[in-house]
C-alpha cells in the first residue's frame, strides 16, 4: 500500500487532494495480518469518500447562499465543487446563467458547459481571451482550486489569476469553491506548491509544429491567484476570507504533517 501510495503521489504534483487522501487512508492502516490490514484500508477509503461527498454537498449549500436569483456566473476549467454551488442554488429555485470559458489547452470548460446545461442553467461558451469583455455581464466569478496555500493564495487552472485580476478591475466578486481537502498543509512550513508542467504537444501538436517550426513552448497547468484578488473561499465549514484560511488549516492539520507513503516498507 505504501508503494502504491508513492506511485499515486508521484502522478501529479499540484493538487493536494491526492496527498491528503493518502494521508487519510494510509494513516488509518493497521493490523498484524493481511486481512486486518486490508479491512482497515478498505474502511478508511470508504469513510473518506463518504466524507468527500458530504463535504461537497455542505460546501454547495454555503456557496449557493452567495448566488441570487437571476445571477450570471463566469467559470474557468471544470470544478465539481463549483458546480455543487450552482446545483444547490438551482435546487433552491434560483434561475442562473453561466458564461463558461473553454479553458485551453484541454478544454475542460466544455465539460462544465454540458453539466451546467444539464442542471438547467442558461450557458454561453466563450474563448478564454473573451473573458474581460463579458465580465460586465457577470455577477460572480466562480472557480475551484487544486490547492490553497496558508497565505490564502489559490492554485487553480492556468488562467485563473488573470481572470481574477480582470474581475477585480471590473468589480466582479471572485468566489473559490474548495473543500478543506484542498488546503495544502506543507505551505504552513514555508513550502511552495509545485506547478505541473505539461506536454508541449497539448499546445502545438505535430502538424502545428511542422507549420510553426522550431519554437519553444511552455505549458504550465496551474497558476497562483494572490489572496488580495479573492473575495471568498467557500468550504464545507463555511466561507472564509482568504487571509483567514490559515486558522482553519492549523485546526485541521496542527503543526506536523504526516507523510505515511514515505514510511519504510518492512
Ligand atoms: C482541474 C482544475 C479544477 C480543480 C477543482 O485541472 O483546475 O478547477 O481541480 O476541481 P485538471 P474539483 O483538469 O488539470 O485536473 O472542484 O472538481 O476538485
Amino acid at each position: 500500500m505504501r508503494r502504491a501510495g508513492r506511485e499515486l503521489y508521484d502522478t501529479r504534483p499540484t493538487a493536494v487532494s491526492l496527498p491528503n487522501a493518502l494521508r487519510y487512508v494510509l494513516g488509518r492502516m493497521e493490523g498484524d495480518d493481511v486481512a486486518t490490514l486490508r479491512g482497515s484500508v478498505r474502511s478508511a477509503a470508504s469513510d473518506f469518500t463518504d466524507r468527500l461527498d458530504r463535504a461537497q454537498r455542505d460546501l454547495g449549500r454555503v456557496g449557493a447562499n452567495r448566488l441570487r436569483d437571476g445571477d450570471t456566473v463566469m467559470t474557468h476549467c471544470h470544478s465539481t465543487d463549483a458546480l455543487s454551488c450552482v446545483e444547490h442554488a438551482v435546487d433552491q429555485g434560483k434561475e442562473l446563467s453561466a458564461i463558461v470559458k473553454e479553458t485551453r489547452p484541454r478544454f475542460q470548460g466544455r465539460i462544465t458547459a454540458g453539466e451546467l446545461r444539464d442542471l438547467g442553467v442558461d450557458v454561453t461558451v466563450i474563448v478564454d481571451n473573451a473573458a474581460r469583455r463579458y465580465l460586465d455581464d457577470t455577477d460572480h466569478v466562480l472557480v475551484g482550486a487544486d490547492s490553497i496555500a496558508a497565505d490564502g493564495g489559490v492554485v487553480n487552472k492556468i488562467g485563473t489569476s488573470g481572470l481574477a485580476v480582470n474581475a477585480r478591475e471590473r468589480g466582479v466578486p471572485i468566489m473559490v469553491a474548495a473543500q478543506t481537502i484542498k488546503l495544502h498543509p506543507d505551505t504552513l512550513t514555508g513550502h511552495a506548491v509545485e506547478i505541473e508542467m505539461r506536454d508541449e504537444a497539448e499546445v502545438l501538436d505535430d502538424d502545428d509544429r511542422a507549420e510553426v517550426g522550431d519554437v519553444a513552448v511552455r505549458n504550465p497547468a496551474f497558476d497562483v491567484t494572490p489572496p488580495r484578488y479573492v473575495d471568498a473561499i467557500v468550504t464545507e465549514s463555511g466561507q472564509f476570507p482568504p487571509e483567514s484560511i490559515v486558522t482553519l488549516m492549523r485546526e485541521l492539520f496542527g503543526e506536523s504533517v504526516d507523510r505515511p507513503w514515505e514510511e519504510p516498507i518492512e
